[in-house]
């Protein structure tokens, strides 16, 4: 239970920082310690038709304001994060483990532009006009009105941000779930909604567990679009109920991710590159290649290089700028990821390096670390390279030429990302075309332009997010036609 001294999150409804209307909070971690240091709302359908009338309330005036207003208020959202950059790192450092360098390099730099992306992109929001011998038609895209966000904890403003930038710049009011496990950014976030310029009710932060406020807004009458991010048992349930609703649902779910090497790739990126794609935010991210496939004539000479790599990690305090690899985000997905690595050994896997929690001294000696774990020695269809670890584990599987390097990158059943990495521009362009994922990234990993389609085939999701697509996603189409003249 979380006790009185720590710091209480509120939630954020009508433009009013409130408590839950339970009374009722849960602790909140931090996983670098193990230790709670606030308190989460333990919100509830109550909290949320709250959250609704008050979005209700506002959806005329956010629909109706001209977009460069509404752009106007979410850069000034963006400006008023970045002059307390550092607060926010240090606070997404210490709520997720992650590496406060991380979070200075990437996920608070990348909320922020999230935030200008969607600020700008939603001003150049277009329709179409179609011209025949008796008609004139043209489209309108049109907000719903109120829509909602449920987002994770392993990029917890990145992607609370993701969907809630669209969501606004489309003209909708918002009803966001930050994750219960992650809060404390969206909680930052929503204390300076009212500074920045947002009216009452347009942005709307409730706190809470998964299975009391996430399942009330997926059932909620009054919100039509829910925008999801997490992990697949989830959306599959929120799509379940979702689509019995007839909601419009999108989906962003996990990966078992493949990272592909051949035998002309170039040495240091390939190596460099599969070690970042395999153990960043502790192999948190939903991209992760957390297998590895490599070209048989190089394989041996690979694995070598890469466990070297993989050992020489630095695993530590996740304040400590030299860190490499924090902290796993709370002690229950710890416990998921040793499961993993016993599953592994059980299947008659060879662990390479790592297979172990790590028990720091000093400030993190009672917090949740694993060591960077490299295994070989699977083959493709057992549990362990076909189910989704999330957290540093990877696994190394050799293959003899482009056909069965394909066949292995296509033997899960996720399909969010794969990185190739060759010289030749005709096998990348030949093994991109052919591997089911929603990306595929050639000679190198994680690069995004926030305008491409993301999204991911089979088990990973339903639909696509990024640029454009994430503004359609959050608005109706609307056709309308009229006589030619
Ligand atoms: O995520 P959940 P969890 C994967 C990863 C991880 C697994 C479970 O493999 O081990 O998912 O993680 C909200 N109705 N990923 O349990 O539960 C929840 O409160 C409505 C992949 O932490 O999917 C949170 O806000 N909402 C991944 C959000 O859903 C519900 C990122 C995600 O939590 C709900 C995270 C319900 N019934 C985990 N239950 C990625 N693809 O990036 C939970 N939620």
């Amino acid at each position: 239970m979380a006790g009185a001294k720590h710091k209480k999150i509120m939630n954020f409804i009508g433009g009013e920082l409130v408590p839950p209307a339970s009374g009722d909070y849960f602790g909140n971690e931090d996983p670098s310690t193990g230790h709670i240091y606030s308190e989460v709302p333990d919100s509830d359908e109550k909290d949320l038709d709250a959250a609704v009338a008050a979005a209700e309330k506002a959806a005329p005036v956010w629909k109706n304001m001209p977009g460069e207003s509404r752009a106007e208020i979410m850069h000034k959202l963006a400006a008023l994060i970045e002059q307390r950059q550092d607060e926010f790192a240090r606070a997404e450092c210490i709520d997720n483990g992650k590496p406060l360098s991380l979070c200075k390099s990437v996920d608070i730099p990348r909320g922020i532009s999230n935030l200008r992306f969607f600020a700008d992109a939603g001003k150049d929001m277009t329709g179409e006009s179609f011209r025949a011998d008796k008609t004139f038609s043209y489209t309108l895209r049109q907000p719903f009105g109120v829509v909602a966000t449920i987002s994770p904890w392993n990029l917890p403003l990145l992607l609370f941000t993701w969907k809630l930038a669209p969501a606004l710049a489309s003209g909708n009011c918002v009803i966001a779930k930050p994750s219960e496990v992650t809060p404390m950014t969206a909680y930052m976030l929503s204390t300076l909604a009212e500074e920045a310029g947002f009216p009452p009710g347009v942005l709307n932060v409730v706190h809470g567990k998964g299975a009391r406020i996430g399942a009330a807004i997926t059932r909620h009458p009054k919100i039509p679009a829910i925008s999801f991010t997490g992990g697949t048992v989830t959306g599959r349930e929120i799509y379940g109920t979702g689509s019995r609703l007839l909601k419009k649902i999108s989906l962003e779910l996990g990966g078992k991710n493949p990272t592909v090497i051949f035998d002309d790739a170039k040495w240091d990126s390939a190596l460099k590159g599969a070690v970042a794609a395999a153990f960043t935010n502790q192999g948190q991210i939903c991209l992760c290649g957390s297998r590895i496939l490599v070209q048989q004539t190089i394989y041996t000479k690979f694995r070598d290089a890469f466990v070297k790599l993989a050992g020489a990690q630095k695993v530590g305090d996740p304040l400590d700028e030299a860190t490499t690899q924090g902290a796993i985000v709370s002690h229950a997905h710890m416990d998921k990821v040793m499961g993993y690595i016993n599953l592994a050994r059980e299947e008659g896997g060879e662990i390479l390096c790592g297979g172990k929690r790590l028990f720091m001294k000093g400030r993190c000696k009672t917090g949740y670390f694993i060591e960077p774990t490299v295994i070989e020695g699977l083959g493709a269809s057992c549990r362990t390279n076909q189910e989704e670890i999330f957290g540093p584990v990877v696994t190394l599987m050799p293959f003899r030429n482009e056909d069965e390097a394909i066949a292995l990158a296509n033997s899960t059943p996720y399909g969010l990302a794969a990185s190739i990495w060759t010289e030749s521009k005709e096998r990348a362009r030949n093994v991109a075309a052919r591997i089911d994922s929603g990306i595929v990234w050639v000679n190198c990993w994680n690069l995004r332009d926030l305008r491409t389609p993301f999204g991911g085939m089979k088990n990973s999701g339903v639909g696509r997010e990024g640029g454009f697509r994430a503004l359609e996603f959050f608005t109706e189409e609307k056709t309308v036609c009229q006589p030619a003249v």
